[in-house]
């Protein structure tokens, strides 16, 4: 009595190699139903089922391990160059003009012209006390100076440094307003100095300035050179 061992295979086909199965033993047995299921059909493989659709995507994985600390970033250089003003001028600051005039005639001669009127000096290169520009950066310059010429003949020089570069001749003609002018190029040295100065006697000093005539002389740094000038200052801070 109870249940027979169960077959895995209803097939019964000859040489199925199922030895072990043993038959029913007669009417009255008690079997469970007819299974007409055949997983192992004609012993072959079923064709592969053809690849489902892709899943949607993820969500964010979360946040990795903390990275470790980073160097400490470079201070900005501002080096101080030698023979600049007390403000503390830097080489990103490196800007050279002025503009100066006159606010009466020139009685002297063969002395620096002292320039009095200032429309522009903000580094304060040219020296109103000397009467001479100073060049604290080395480099390319451009000067010019238009000077109004009144009673008397006027003969100018530039100077650098106790040498006269060039000059300007203005004869004057009675009864009339001259003007004499002049521009120049130079290379100048860290510590070099520019000046006007009248070139000769008194009866060349007829350079002249009022309310409504104006001398002038202007310069400022054209070219700077600052590859000669950061390696001064190097040195500078280098032995200093
Ligand atoms: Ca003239």
């Amino acid at each position: 009595q109870g249940l027979q061992p169960q077959t895995t295979c209803n097939h019964a086909s000859p040489g199925h190699p199922h030895p072990e199965v043993a038959e029913p033993e007669g009417p009255g047995t008690e079997v469970g139903p007819p299974d007409n299921r055949q997983p192992c059909a004609m012993w072959m493989e079923g064709v592969p089922g053809t690849s489902g659709h892709s899943g949607k995507q993820g969500r964010d994985g979360n946040d990795g391990p903390r990275g470790e600390k980073g160097d400490s970033g470079k201070t900005n250089c501002t080096v101080l160059l030698p023979g600049t003003s007390s403000k503390g001028e830097s080489v990103l600051s490196y800007r050279s003009s002025f503009s100066v005039g006159l606010t009466d005639p020139i009685p002297a001669t063969n002395v620096p012209i002292h320039f009095n009127k200032f429309f522009h000096k903000e580094q304060h290169h040219y020296d109103d006390v000397s009467g001479k520009f100073h060049c604290s950066l080395l480099g390319v310059y451009f000067f010019t100076y238009h000077l109004t010429v009144y009673t008397k003949d006027s003969q100018v020089s530039l100077f650098k440094n106790d040498k006269p570069i060039m000059f300007t001749y203005d004869q004057y003609h009675k009864g009339n307003v001259d003007q004499s002018s002049g521009a120049i190029i130079l290379r100048l040295e860290s510590g070099d100095e520019v000046w006007l100065q009248i070139y000769g006697d008194e009866e060349f000093g007829g350079v002249y300035a009022n309310n409504t005539n104006d001398s002038i002389f202007s310069g400022f740094l054209l070219i700077p050179d600052m590859g000669a000038d950061i390696t001064n200052a190097i040195r500078y801070l280098i032995y200093n």
